[in-house]
Order: structure tokens, then C-alpha cells, then sequence
């Protein structure tokens, strides 16, 4: 598939704040540093799309993007060992159950 556009729509962490828009949506999960991000920025072609670092914890909010106007890829934190505190690990937990619910 040719991308033709990839834009960043909104991060969040309120899943009732994200985008409603009736289009496909493409999320990926996972444990922190495999590489998330880094796949997002690959399969779309940018470079720096989607934040990456090589210190585990890096995306710590919902992100969406949307790609050629009609379907999203959504940026997740990972579950693991991100190097971030207990509370801010429930946090993400939190939020990331509510977005796949
Ligand atoms: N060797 C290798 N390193 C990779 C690959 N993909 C990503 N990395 C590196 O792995 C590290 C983590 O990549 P990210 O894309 O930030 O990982 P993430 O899963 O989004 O991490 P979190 O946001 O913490 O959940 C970075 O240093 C990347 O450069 C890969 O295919 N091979
Ligand atoms: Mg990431």
C-alpha cells in the first residue's frame, strides 16, 4: 500500500476523548522497547512519526495517526519493564484496558 499521508491526529489518555471518526483503526501492543513505534515509523515511512528511544517507556499515551484520510495506526505504551513508576504503570493499564474494551 502506498502512503500517501500520515498525520498525527491527538495523544491522550481519556479513552472517551479519542478520535470517533467510523474508520478502520490498527493499534499495536505490546511489551516496551520491541519496537512499536519503530514499526509504526517504518510501515509508514517517517522517520519520526512516532517517538521513539532506546530507554524503555518512551510512548506513554494513546496516539492515533491517521494514514491516507481513511484508517488509523495508534501508538501504545508498553506493558513490561518501561522504566517509569508503579503508579504511572496502573495508569497505563488503565487506560490502555479502556481503549481495547
Ligand atoms: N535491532 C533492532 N532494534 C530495533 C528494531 N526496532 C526498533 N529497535 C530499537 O528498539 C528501541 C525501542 O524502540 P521503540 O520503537 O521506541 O519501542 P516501543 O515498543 O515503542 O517502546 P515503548 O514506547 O517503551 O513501549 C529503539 O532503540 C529502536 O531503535 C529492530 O527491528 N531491530
Ligand atoms: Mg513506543
Amino acid at each position: 500500500m502506498h502512503i500517501k499521508s500520515a498525520e498525527f491526529v491527538m495523544s491522550n489518555t481519556d479513552v472517551a476523548k479519542c478520535p470517533k471518526d467510523p474508520i478502520p483503526e490498527y493499534a499495536f501492543i505490546g511489551r516496551s522497547n520491541v519496537g512499536k513505534s519503530s514499526l509504526i515509523n517504518m510501515l509508514t515511512e517517517r522517520k519520526s512519526l512516532a517517538k521513539t528511544s532506546g530507554r524503555p517507556g518512551k510512548t506513554q499515551l494513546i496516539n492515533h495517526f491517521r494514514i491516507n484520510n481513511n484508517w488509523f495506526l495508534v501508538d501504545l505504551p508498553g506493558y513490561g519493564y518501561a522504566r517509569v513508576s508503579k503508579k504511572d504503570k496502573k495508569t497505563f493499564q488503565k487506560f490502555i484496558t479502556e481503549y481495547f474494551q
